[in-house]
């Protein structure tokens, strides 16, 4: 009985952790590996990584922050396009 009860704990924490590092993917939603709710192709496409925005940021001084500009796709990084 003791190896079945270790056998059960066992299988659950390798379906916790194959969830944890694919939490979004597999499904065929938008990869946003940091949270911040910017897609994460978009913000390599634009910014070049994933760490120096957030939604609520504004780099180009337009008014418009980047989860807004990302919506109605206009450019996050030209103050001229929003
Ligand atoms: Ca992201
Ligand atoms: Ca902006
Ligand atoms: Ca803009």
């Amino acid at each position: 009985m003791a190896n079945a009860a270790r056998t059960v704990a066992i299988s659950c924490v390798v379906v916790l952790g194959a969830i944890t590092a694919q939490p979004v993917s597999a499904a065929g939603e938008i990869e946003d590996s940091d949270a911040d709710s910017l897609p994460d192709d978009w913000e390599r496409q634009h910014f070049g990584n994933l760490r120096d925005q957030s939604h609520s940021d504004d780099p180009d001084g337009d008014g418009v922050s980047n989860l807004a500009e990302m919506q109605v796709g206009t450019n996050p990084n030209d103050p001229a396009d929003h």
